[in-house]
């Protein structure tokens, strides 16, 4: 298959509430779009960069000039017979994993479509819908974080995620298990804490999480495992896994209990895919991260988190936790349990809405 052109597109797009996690505010995101023309038709991808280096160090900007100045003229134009194809010429490009994701989950997409079987049976996935939950913010006040979980609950959503920093964290959670003493629940710190608030950390012990999600830095798998060793509540690792080789140093290490795995984050479907296997393999279980995504970057969570060691259920909210309007059809709905269906239509599944995608388009390059 070959890859004739593809176009950028940075799209500037409003989350219907803003979200507050340790590093920032956000309120406008700014998706960057990949559109791969292969023989006339079109596969489009997402990028999850961020607009700042808070997140991860790769922005939407950083990201735009890795796809033009390096990925799109290895691949374009070149026959690519499968994924191992696209990621040996990735190769010499070292980290900007956002980047070389979209890339690469958008032409997984064209494969499926050509193998005419949808994305989540072309990745081997399991089941017709998977697990899901909702990731709340910080908020201003605690019957604010009260409210706003009490109505992700009556909306149907059956995990709640909240974010943590310091001086938002112990009261914070006891709180909630106050008025929710049962509900499935865990927190999310986004690299907040240092390895001296271990005793602090170990306060949420009594509170049943499900697990504490990224509690030190990215790079630092030794703490980690220095901590989960002074924690009962398992401790998962995002921000921290951007690769197979991490994964396996952090089970190795002991460093987590739990890996979220994005695919936009760690270089595409194949590498989820390895870093699911050894997981499985150590006896750990993975669920599907969110980046805020459109529908078109859900419509590949989703079908990832179809896979068998995806034991845990995702921040795969529905499309209107997020937007007024999402730009693919049909948009992601929760059903019943808190579940979502897999799309059963070859491909990516969801029909990208053009006519939307070009009034939300603030930027836009064809790379030939
Ligand atoms: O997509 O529902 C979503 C957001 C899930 O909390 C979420 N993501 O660290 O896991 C995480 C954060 C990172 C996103 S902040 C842009
Ligand atoms: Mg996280």
């Amino acid at each position: 298959m070959k890859i004739d052109c593809v176009e950028l597109r940075v799209l500037k797009m409003r989350l219907l509430k803003p979200f507050r996690t340790s590093f920032g505010v956000q309120q406008d995101r700014y998706p960057l779009l990949v559109r791969l023309e292969i023989d006339g038709r079109s596969y489009w991808g997402e990028c999850v960069a961020g607009e700042g280096p808070w997140y991860s160090y790769e922005t939407v900007e950083t990201a735009w000039q890795i796809l033009k100045g390096y990925l799109l003229p290895a691949v374009i134009g070149r026959e690519l017979a499968d994924v191992d194809a696209l990621e040996t010429l990735f190769a010499p490009v070292r980290g900007h994993h956002m980047a070389k994701a979209c890339l690469e989950m958008a032409f997984t997409a064209a494969l499926a479509e050509r193998a005419r079987k949808p994305l989540a049976t072309f990745l081997g996935g399991v089941r017709d819908r998977v697990e899901t939950g909702v990731s709340i913010g910080i908020q201003a006040t605690t019957d604010e974080l009260l409210e706003t979980i009490g109505a992700r609950l009556a909306e149907g959503y059956r995990r709640i995620k909240v974010k943590i920093e310091p001086g938002w964290d112990v009261t914070a959670i006891g709180a909630i298990r106050d008025r929710y003493p049962e509900i499935t629940l865990m927190a999310d710190a986004n690299c907040a804490y240092e390895l001296d608030d271990a005793a602090h950390l170990a306060q949420l012990d009594r509170f049943r999480l499900l697990m504490l999600e990224q509690p030190l830095a990215a790079g630092d798998l030794v703490d980690h495992a220095a901590l989960q060793q002074q924690l009962r509540t398992p401790i998962c690792l995002d921000e921290s896994i951007e690769s197979a080789r991490d994964a396996r140093h952090a089970l190795q290490l002991g460093a987590c209990q739990v890996i979220n795995i994005k695919p936009g984050r760690v270089g595409g479907f194949a590498e989820s895919r390895r870093i699911h296997d050894i997981a499985a393999n150590g006896g750990i279980p993975v669920w599907c991260g969110g980046m805020l995504e459109t529908g078109i970057g859900r419509a590949c969570n989703v079908a990832l988190a179809t896979l068998p060691n995806f034991r845990l259920p995702g921040d795969i909210s529905a499309s209107d936790r997020y937007w007024a309007e999402d730009i693919v059809d049909p948009p992601f709905v929760l059903q019943k349990g808190g579940t979502m269906a897999v799309p059963t239509r070859w491909g990516l599944g969801v029909r990208v809405r053009v006519e939307l995608v070009d009034r939300l388009t603030v930027r836009r390059e064809m790379v030939r």
